[in-house]
């Protein structure tokens, strides 16, 4: 007997959606690593995975070519107004989705297995975490959550008879006909991809898509865009960021949440090698933070994950040597270059490249080729608890104390390179006008600024203004225990186009002036847009940066920040009366303070 038949609740959910998906299966998840052996062996068999000897434990996929990344343009947040969803959502009535989705989902999973993954995002047990139950016919998508989540009959323990779940349903949208073979990356053409979400009934259904932040339920979609709606409600924050831990020479620690969109160098930051002597950094997550307000009156945070879904291309020995050590086995690599030798490849990584390998298309794939070998969006999912640098208190029930914020973009011009702000409503402007240029990896054109509130535009589940709202509330609460907020820039270009701050490693230099102005012991200058380090602030011992290279990341050009107020006013007047009048204000005081 199932542990499953005590909740009557769950019970009957999973009966609706198979007798509306007509799997000729039903498997319920027990979150064993025998479960996980035998879904890799049955996709090895099926022609859908291939391991890779090079190794152990770890298996290259790869996606249909119409699948390869999160679909922005198909997700929705659906709310009975509009105006619950707000101008960065793609908005759609719940009923008239329903009824498409519904006629979507009838008869979807036939020829296949239908499997109900109980998940738990966050340490189980702990006050900040939440259960989701994902049905999905895709074996990938089950092994994939093994890693990205905790999976299983302890979590169906923990929700026990009759405790709150985040139904999340999931079909690639490919019923399997009697008799026909199928191809090793099942999914739906683009228009009949949907990925929503119901944030006024916790509810999340995704047709369609095998891939990424659209098929592991537990983590764009429910750890942001649902939770994100929830925290609003229940008065804690779902966001966008890694978190680490700092700890300087004398042993004192720091906690950071920091937001940055996609394609800023997250997971690196995460597991930054600091360069600056006697620092050490540890990592507690690398994408999503979930945060309450402890008993002491601090915000503590946890990672709702337990594994990293991370970027491959880019990623080296030379950029993140603590994820090229995390990725030595037990991991999922999608849309990489297979070696001859049984290895995984992608461009950017350390040392020559193959002289021959099957690229992601599965096509012979040689240094010459026009194309590049690994998609640009391919990915690696690794357990968190490999990483050579994770915190021994990652999974704290209770999370760590957040000491600082940090909002971050892309951007070549403008924005210096680091500057704190002068308070709460001051550093939520600064996360909600954040803004970075588009690169490659990501969509729209290469090289439009795009501005990306908290790093939150695709991931908000409701209104962005009632978000900034939400968190002036947040800061009111806190007061004088409220995280300092920073601001940084690591992509600055001089002239020649070349990035004008070394980035990786020295990052550290900028993460420990933070510090110091924690503790008061690091002085700065106030200028129009906050305030930045006074000059010799930055501790630069062995760095070798020219002093106008420095000079010029450090500089405020009041005519610059003149020219962007325009594309600010224009960002605000799209919230209309959802914009608190405190961010109107600060707007208000940026310009008086340009002059
Ligand atoms: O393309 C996808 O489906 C994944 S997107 C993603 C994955 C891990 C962490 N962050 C992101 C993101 O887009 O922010
Ligand atoms: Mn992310």
């Amino acid at each position: 007997m199932s542990a499953a038949s005590s909740h009557e609740k769950l019970r009957q959910w999973v009966q609706e959606v198979a007798d509306m998906c007509r799997p000729g299966a039903v498997h319920w998840c027990d979150g064993s690593s025998q479960e996980y052996d035998r879904l890799m062996q049955e996709m090895v068999a099926g022609g859908s995975a291939t391991p890779l000897k090079k190794r152990p434990n770890s298996f290259l996929f790869r996606s249909d070519p119409s699948d390869v990344a999160r679909v922005e343009d198909r997700t929705y947040i659906s709310t009975p107004d509009p105006m619950e969803a707000g101008p960065t959502n793609n908005w759609m009535d719940p009923e008239e989705l329903k009824k498409t989705m519904r006629g979507l989902y009838e008869g979807c999973m036939k020829g296949r297995t239908m499997y109900v993954i109980p998940f738990s995002m966050g340490p189980i047990g702990s006050p900040i975490s939440k259960i989701g139950i994902e049905i999905t016919d895709s074996p990938y998508v089950v092994c994939n959550m093994h890693i990205m989540t905790r999976v299983g009959t302890k979590v169906l323990e923990a929700l026990g008879a009759d405790g709150e779940f985040i139904p999340c349903v999931h079909s690639v949208g490919a019923p399997l006909e009697p008799g026909r073979k199928d191809v090793p990356w099942p999914c739906a053409p683009i228009e009949k991809k949907y990925i929503s979400h119901f944030p006024e009934e916790n509810l999340i259904w995704s047709f369609g898509s095998g891939y990424g932040g659209n098929a592991l339920l537990g983590k764009k979609c429910l750890a942001l865009r649902i939770a994100s709606a929830m925290a609003r409600r229940e008065g804690w924050m779902a966001e966008h960021m890694l978190i680490l831990r700092l700890t300087n020479p004398e042993g004192r620690r720091y906690h950071i949440a920091a937001a940055f969109p996609s394609a800023c160098g997250k997971t690196n930051l995460a597991m930054l090698q600091p360069t600056v002597a006697g620092w050490k950094c540890e990592t507690i997550g690398d994408d999503i933070s979930w945060m309450k307000i402890g008993p002491d009156g601090r915000l503590y945070a946890i990672n709702p994950e337990a594994g990293f879904f991370g970027v491959a291309p880019g990623t080296s020995y030379d950029s993140n040597p603590m994820a090229m050590d995390t990725l030595k086995g037990n991991c999922i690599f999608t849309n990489c270059v297979l070696t001859d030798d049984g290895d995984v490849w992608w461009e950017g990584m350390d040392g020559e490249p193959p002289a021959h390998g099957i690229d992601w298309k599965g096509r012979d794939w040689t240094p010459a080729s026009r194309d590049v070998g690994a998609h640009a969006n391919a990915r690696f999912t690794a357990p968190a608890r490999q990483c050579p640098v994770i915190c021994a208190d990652w999974e704290k029930p209770e999370g760590v104390p957040i000491d600082i914020f940090v909002f971050g973009g892309r951007r070549a011009g403008v924005v210096p390179l680091v500057n704190e702000s002068y308070g709460w409503d001051h550093g939520v402007f600064l996360g909600a006008t954040a803004s970075s240029e588009t690169t490659a990896a990501n969509i729209g054109d290469i090289g439009a600024l795009r501005r990306d509130p908290f790093a939150m535009k695709p991931f908000c589940g409701y209104n962005m203004g009632d978000y900034f709202q939400h968190w002036l509330a947040m800061g009111d609460r806190l007061g004088r225990n409220a995280p300092r907020i920073f601001y940084v820039n690591w992509f600055r270009k001089n002239a020649a186009g070349r990035f004008m701050w070394p980035g990786f490693g020295e990052n550290s230099r900028v993460l420990k002036w933070m510090c110091d102005r924690v503790d008061g012991k690091a002085k700065a200058r106030e200028t129009a847009i906050g305030l930045l380090p006074v000059e010799g602030g930055l501790d630069l011992e062995g760095l070798e940066i020219a002093p106008e290279t420095l000079q010029e990341l450090l500089k405020v050009d009041s005519d610059a920040w003149r020219a962007e107020i325009g594309s600010l006013e224009e960002h605000f007047a799209q919230f209309g009366d959802r914009l608190p009048a405190r961010m109107r204000e600060q707007l208000e005081a940026l310009r008086k303070r340009l002059g």
